[in-house]
């Protein structure tokens, strides 16, 4: 106890997104005492913040939300197969109000630093304006990509109109008629929101500095009768995305590329490239993403779609990367982005041939030329996965620092505990499956709250990761990352920023081996009764 007292709840979660939802519906259903953070002024955590336009699902709706309550899967109604950005916030806030989480939020709340107060055995968070909040156990909520970064180009200050970072979009903006709009960055955001604005923009100037391989999203409106066979459809879908490596109801092909004729694996693409989502990068032949030749005719293919598809052949050069693979980056998935540089207000500028000096006070400079804007946007990117940690000042045992722990890159047991911070768990922290992310939600706090649950039971007040354990589970991801194309490649996924200084470096930064096995390993530590962490 502090002082005699006890914290003043048992679990304090920062984030109310969907790990910090669900994690408060849990520890409800535990009937323990929680308290959520969040520094947002409402819940939905990457959908609450991510409003820019054409901001949506690259996932199959009814695959990426939750499954843990068939009541809720019976009562929520997804309008197309790729739902926009609304829509999944409305559906955070159904979750909120059918479970009354409400009351246990606090929102506007930015944690600031978490302290472990080794006496107490207990966690301190401090927020903002220095108010403090202590718990038995802390759950981390938030998120593998919330901290945005804006580009460190000299003047980004100094621009006197409006300039936006996409996560960071205000409400209030939507009207792009009469504009000239510059938007530097074409990752998977921009890849959502230049189409969009296109429609009715006076000018966009797309700022790219590498390309991207996009492929067609194919969304589409879901009819009455078609959600009804999704719906009673619910229980197989969740097996089989339960079975998948991604947790994606696509799933990965066992067939080679070399057993195929050049015709054969012609019209395997053409039948792929015209499907609904991510199935032609992860339901493609099992060489792809592992084997130099094979990913560079894959790559090759992508590329005589955009060269058949953008009508300038000089654009169409410039749009295929030529660095790096089809597949080795996050695939942006995209709808008629490639014919939005077909329409006369649609600029390419290619930050390779003419690199940005600076942003001026009316528009933006490049070696070559002064582009007078109205509008900036950046949608340069997050410092990803350990970038949510880095915000918070995170104290373990001793007043050891977290990012000291990180700094040759995430170390973690299961990915879910860190060594010297006891009674800490992360949902979608580091070295866990990503993929279909609300899956692997579902499962991390599930495991968490399990955990809680049998602590309790067993008047255990502190858990905490065994260096065996982390140099073991850091080790096995490694070793994971082992032959993966994707891990030569700078990419948010292997952690590189180029705006940050400290994030020049690539490291092994996620589980990249089935999502089965995942749980299997996780599953294995609770079945022993946690036996491999320090238990007092
Ligand atoms: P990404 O995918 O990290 O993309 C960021 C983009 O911004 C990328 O094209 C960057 O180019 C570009 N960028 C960043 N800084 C600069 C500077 N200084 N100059 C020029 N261009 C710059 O972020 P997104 O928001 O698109 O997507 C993040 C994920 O969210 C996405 O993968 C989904 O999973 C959801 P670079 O490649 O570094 O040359």
């Amino acid at each position: 106890s502090i002082g005699g007292q006890q914290p003043d709840y048992e679990v304090l979660v920062i984030g109310a997104g969907l790990s910090g939802c669900y994690a408060c519906y849990r520890m409800r259903k535990l009937g323990v005492k929680v308290k959520v953070l969040e520094a947002g002024s409402s819940v939905g955590g990457t959908w609450y913040w991510n409003r820019y336009p054409g901001a949506r699902f690259d996932c199959e709706s009814y695959s990426y939300g939750f499954f843990f309550s068939q009541e809720l899967l019976d009562e929520w109604k997804w309008s197309e197969h790729f739902a926009p950005q609304e829509e999944t916030e409305k559906y955070i806030r159904f979750i909120c109000d059918k479970y009354q989480l409400w009351k246990d939020m606090q929102f506007n709340t930015s944690v600031i630093k978490a302290n472990w107060e080794s006496e107490a055995r207990c966690w301190k968070l401090i927020d903002q304006d220095g108010h403090e909040y202590t718990s038995r156990f802390l759950i981390t909520g938030i998120g593998l990509l919330s901290n945005p970064t804006l580009p460190n180009i000299p003047g980004v200050r100094d621009f006197k109109g409006q300039a936006f970072h996409t996560s960071r979009w205000p409400k209030d903006v939507a009207n792009f008629e009469g504009k000239n709009v510059g938007i530097i960055g074409v990752g998977a955001t921009a890849i959502q929101i230049i189409p969009e604005i296109a429609k009715t923009v006076k000018n966009l100037t797309v700022f790219q500095r590498t390309p991207n391989w996009a492929i067609p999203l194919h969304n589409a409106k879901i009819g009455e009768e078609e959600w009804e066979t999704i719906r009673k459809g619910y229980p197989e879908l969740l097996k089989k995305i339960d079975g998948t490596r991604l947790s994606f109801m696509h799933e990965g092909i066992n067939d080679s590329i070399w057993d195929a004729t050049p015709e054969e694996r012609e019209a395997f693409w053409e039948y792929m490239y015209a499907q609904p989502g991510f199935g032609f990068w992860v339901s493609n032949y099992k060489e792809t993403l592992v084997d130099r030749k094979a990913n560079a005719l894959v790559s090759e293919f992508v590329a005589k779609k955009i060269r058949q598809r953008v009508k300038d052949p000089a654009t169409a050069e410039k749009l295929i990367p030529k660095t790096y693979g089809f597949g080795l980056r996050r695939v942006p998935m995209e709808t008629f982005y490639y014919e939005a540089y077909n329409q006369p207000n649609v600029h390419l500028v290619d930050l390779l041939e003419t690199p940005i000096e600076c942003i001026t006070e009316d528009g933006l400079k490049t070696s070559r030329e002064d582009f007078k804007l109205d509008m900036i946007i950046y949608a340069t990117g997050f410092s990803a996965i350990t970038g949510a940690f880095d915000a918070i000042d995170f104290r373990g045992i001793d007043n050891h620092a977290l990012l000291d722990e990180w700094k040759e890159g995430p170390r973690t047991y299961l990915g879910l505990t860190v060594q010297h911070f006891p009674n800490m768990f992360m949902s979608i922290g580091p070295h866990q499956a990503y993929g279909n992310i609300p899956r692997s939600i579902e499962y991390a706090v599930g495991w968490i709250s399990d955990c809680i649950e049998y602590l309790r039971n067993h008047d255990i007040t502190y858990i905490e990761a065994k260096e065996q354990g982390i140099v073991e589970w850091t080790n096995h991801v490694h070793d994971l990352g082992q032959g993966l194309l994707s891990n030569e490649v700078d990419s948010w996924l292997t952690g590189v920023n180029k705006n940050l200084a400290g994030k020049q470096k690539r490291i092994i930064a996620r589980y990249s081996g089935s999502a089965v096995d995942f749980r299997k390993s996780c599953n294995a530590v609770a079945s022993t009764h946690y036996d491999t962490f320090k238990l007092l």
